[in-house]
């Protein structure tokens, strides 16, 4: 016979009666129950995106041959020279995946409407290149990504200057007819993501969609995002009267409002149904964000939530691009918000531009990011609890410069190398208490380097501090501390100390040490010491950290200047 759980306030009362055990520890009982997560909590394509922490975009496309880096629509595809010969997209995954990047989100089309695979939607593709140059390209990318397993996403931009669709006034109409562009878009969406063309992603698979919230003054054109965009946008334009949102082209024809959209009419639509695991980087409140600069680095304090109806209303009072007023909300996230929303810092690998914009005579003659820039940008994006967006350009040759694999190979040996060997594993770990005493809440859970363990407080505990003794001096520079996130973002306020020449001081910028999340890359310039101390002065929640590491970082552009600690 199968024996009843146990029913832990009939087992108190019992112990109780029997007056076998001390009212403490009966009330411990209770204690370890275990913790109800905090807001919201990522979903398992979330988490798994937290823990990759280095995505890598590509833009290559016309813009690479006409050395732009937003063409105007008007490229002819004969401009697109390429030697299929030369196209080597293994070279691309292979310097991306040996730099330690874990998915490629490939630019399918820019904003000037160019298709970098064989659609049959428009003639504004790689399949109407002069014959000598038609090659699918995102074909052969996600071949060499299926032989690596790398995983892909796709951008594929909602501004598009070449569609004869996009932000059309039919003849005698005064408002936009919104359907022929949108239904273009699922289009490709369909074309693109339809794992029975057998064609497209990692194993015919994508991680991710992107798309950008960039859009040039003048074009018009209402995006079938989703039913709950839809009638947000729409009741807030209906309302509005005489301000910013009653511009024409904000316009949403009154009849859409009883349309009715059919989920495989959204973009969102369409995406789940393919894949319910994509997650989409978009304006309007999906699972990523842009952070409001694409410098990669991120601000303090971060987020890792967001309200998505506020999202949506800043994106549509900025009259439907991501700009102004909505910048601040993006790059903080919401420390009240109802949705997990992860932060993607994204930059390029050169020092300016998104393209490489080579002519085929010309190559190499672009500038990449100093190792000092990505060693601070990485810092200051994965090392923030957000994931970092790197972004590679290949030449006109369609290979990636020896420059940029220059660059990437040693970005990737410094990250590895800084992060090879945790200093603390084997530390003596105490702290100012642990839930209910019990050992499954234990200090020494942030050591053990297991994810799904961690030290936690007792309910209505919000402070404390957690000291691992190193047992002897050691010379380091880094500490990383992790929130467990799969229990919601807790953390507003910490500090980290060390016990160096016989006293704590301070390690890192205290003025920085505010939200953890994912994951806080903290950094010092290089000290000698036997201790470190995290603290945390102030927690939404109970607090729970499941991860405190030491790091001697591995070459001298990763270190922190003196002088950069206060920035
Ligand atoms: C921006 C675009 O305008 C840039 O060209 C680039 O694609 C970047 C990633 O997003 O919004």
């Amino acid at each position: 016979m199968r024996r009843s759980k146990r029913n832990p306030f009939a087992m108190t009362v019992l112990l109780m009666s029997m007056s076998l055990i001390p009212a403490c520890m009966i009330f411990s009982v209770f204690s370890t129950t275990p913790l109800r997560p905090w807001g919201p909590v990522p979903s398992a394509p979330q988490l798994a995106y937290h823990k990759e922490e280095l995505s890598a975009f590509i833009h290559f496309g016309m813009n690479t041959f006409t050395n732009n880096e937003w063409g105007n629509g008007k490229e002819l595809p004969s401009q697109f020279m390429l030697d299929p010969a030369k196209l080597d997209t293994d070279q691309w995954v292979s310097v991306i995946k040996g730099a330690g990047f874990k998915r490629i989100i490939f630019v399918a089309k820019h904003h000037d409407g160019f298709c970098n695979w064989f659609t049959d939607l428009t003639q504004h593709s790689v399949k109407y290149a002069n014959p000598a140059n038609q090659v699918d390209v995102l074909e052969r990318l996600s071949k060499s990504c299926t032989a690596a397993n790398m995983n892909m996403g796709v951008y594929l931009s909602p501004w598009d200057v070449n569609s004869p669709y996009y932000g059309i006034i039919a003849p005698g109409q005064t408002e936009i007819d919104p359907w022929p562009y949108n239904k273009y878009y699922v289009g490709q969406l369909r074309e693109i993501l339809d794992p029975a063309n057998k064609k497209y992603g990692n194993a015919g698979t994508f991680v991710e969609v992107w798309m950008d919230g960039a859009r040039g003054k003048g074009f018009y054109q209402p995006y079938f995002f989703d039913k709950d965009f839809f009638k947000e946008a729409y009741a807030l334009k209906a309302a509005a009267s005489t301000n910013a949102l009653a511009v024409k082209y904000l316009h949403y024809p009154d009849s859409l409002a009883e349309l009715g959209l059919k989920p495989e009419e959204t973009w969102l639509g369409v995406i789940r149904a393919f894949n319910p695991d994509t997650v989409v980087f978009s304006p309007v409140g999906t699972e990523l964000r842009w952070p409001a600069t694409e410098s990669g680095r991120l601000a303090v304090p971060v987020w890792l939530k967001i309200e998505p109806k506020k999202q949506r209303a800043n994106y549509i009072a900025n009259e439907e691009t991501e700009s102004r007023t909505a910048e601040k909300y993006l790059a903080y996230g919401d420390p009240n918000g109802t949705a997990w929303s992860i932060p993607e810092a994204d930059t390029s690998i050169l020092a300016s531009g998104w393209f490489e914009n080579n002519s085929p005579n010309q190559l190499n003659n672009k500038q990449v990011k100093t190792l000092r820039e990505l060693g601070d940008i990485y810092f200051e994006s994965v090392g923030r609890g957000g994931v970092l967006l790197l972004n590679f350009a290949p030449n006109a040759n369609g290979v990636l410069s020896d420059f940029q694999v220059t660059r990437a190979k040693e970005f990737g040996e410094a990250v590895r190398g800084t992060f090879a060997t945790n200093l603390a594993r084997g530390a003596k770990v105490k702290s100012t208490s642990h839930r209910s005493n019990s050992k499954k809440f234990a200090p020494t859970n942030v050591v053990d380097g297991d994810y799904d363990t961690y030290w936690t407080l007792d309910d209505g505990v919000e402070t404390g501090s957690i000291t691992m003794d190193l047992g002897q001096d050691i010379v380091f520079d880094v500490v990383s501390i992790q929130e467990y996130i799969p229990l919601g973002q807790r953390i507003s306020q910490y500090k980290v100390e060390v016990f160096s020449n016989g006293s704590w001081v301070q390690f890192g910028n205290p003025d920085k040490q505010q939200t953890i999340g994912y994951k806080a890359l903290v950094r010092n310039p290089t000290v000698t010491a036997s201790k470190v101390r995290v603290t945390i002065i102030e927690s939404q929640a109970v607090p729970i950290i499941n991860s405190i590491g030491v790091y001697k970082t591995s070459v001298k552009d990763f270190e922190l200047m003196a002088e950069a600690q206060q920035q």
